[in-house]
């Protein structure tokens, strides 16, 4: 499907790989994700950051990309609008779920050139995730427009199961059915090794695999490194939030993050330029 191909292009570049800017943490977290960097909760601002540093890709929901979406008019910057959310307000049971709160239709009124939903895998609820996918990736498909999944495993089955969710062999599995659903974009936890994470990249099998960027880490160089552990693994990239707009001037970072996934450079050099 060409149409699907060429709009992938707008976050992926020649090399295959894309550095993606994640903001739907005022929904998913709620606002006070922002406190520390409160000017950041204003998306224009954090956007016109991003978009200045170079970044691949934005994903916001609807309402933030219909708020803030013509910063990326004549950039060359791809829109991914993710359809399904939670809040952190519903009772605890009900995190290891996400509902969809938008259509393929509103994403594509908003000049999106990707659609994206979660998918946890091992939760109760991941059957009603899968159909909801489905559903979404059927229609988007049709039209032409990629599908992200956020392949996310989490429950009381993995916990008790495997110890964590971030053991590689449920990353592995999620990836997989992902790819197996009809994926054209994996997001993903880091497994805590290049060795681990390779596997989960060959488990999607061409799919490419990116990662979620998760908790800033206090010392920036710690995140190129795992940034870099990924790319060494084969990964495609990284989608990352917290990394970026807890920051107060995340310009820096994203610059050399870009040359870590672009240019193949080691973390330290990439810092230092
Ligand atoms: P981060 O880089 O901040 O982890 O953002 C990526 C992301 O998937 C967001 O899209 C989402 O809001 C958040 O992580 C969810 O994190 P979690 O469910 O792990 O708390």
């Amino acid at each position: 499907n060409i149409g699907i191909k060429r709009r992938l292009r707008r976050f992926f570049r020649k090399d295959g790989r894309a550095l993606i800017f994640a903001m739907d943490h005022g929904f998913e977290h709620g606002p006070t994700d922002f406190e520390e960097t409160w000017e950041h909760i204003n998306p224009r601002v954090i956007i016109r950051k991003v978009v200045r540093a170079g970044i691949d890709g934005v994903m916001m929901l609807p309402g933030i990309a219909r708020i803030a979406g013509d910063e990326l008019i004549g950039k060359e910057v791809g829109l991914m609008v993710k359809l399904t959310s939670k809040t952190e307000l519903r009772p605890k049971e009900e995190w290891l779920m996400q509902d969809q709160l938008g259509f393929v239709e509103d994403a594509i009124k908003l000049g999106a050139d990707a659609v994206a939903a979660t998918v946890y895998w091992g939760s109760p609820y991941e059957g009603a995730m899968m159909r909801q996918f489905a559903e979404i990736a059927s229609y988007a498909h049709d039209l032409g427009y990629p599908v992200v999944q956020f392949a996310y495993p989490r429950g009381p089955y993995i916990n008790e199961k495997y110890g964590k969710k971030e053991d590689y062999r449920v990353v592995m599995y999620g990836a997989r059915a992902a790819a197996e659903m009809g994926a054209d974009m994996i997001k993903t936890y880091w497994t805590g090794s290049r060795e681990t994470f390779a596997k989960v990249v060959e488990a999607a099998s061409g799919v490419p695999v990116l990662l979620s960027g998760g908790a800033k880490t206090s010392n920036p160089l710690d995140f190129l490194n795992l940034v870099w552990e990924v790319i060494e693994a084969g990964g495609s990239g990284a989608v990352v939030g917290r990394n970026i707009f807890q920051r107060k001037n995340p310009e820096t970072l994203i610059r050399a993050l870009l040359r870590v996934i672009h240019r193949n450079e080691g973390p330290e050099e990439a810092a230092k330029a």
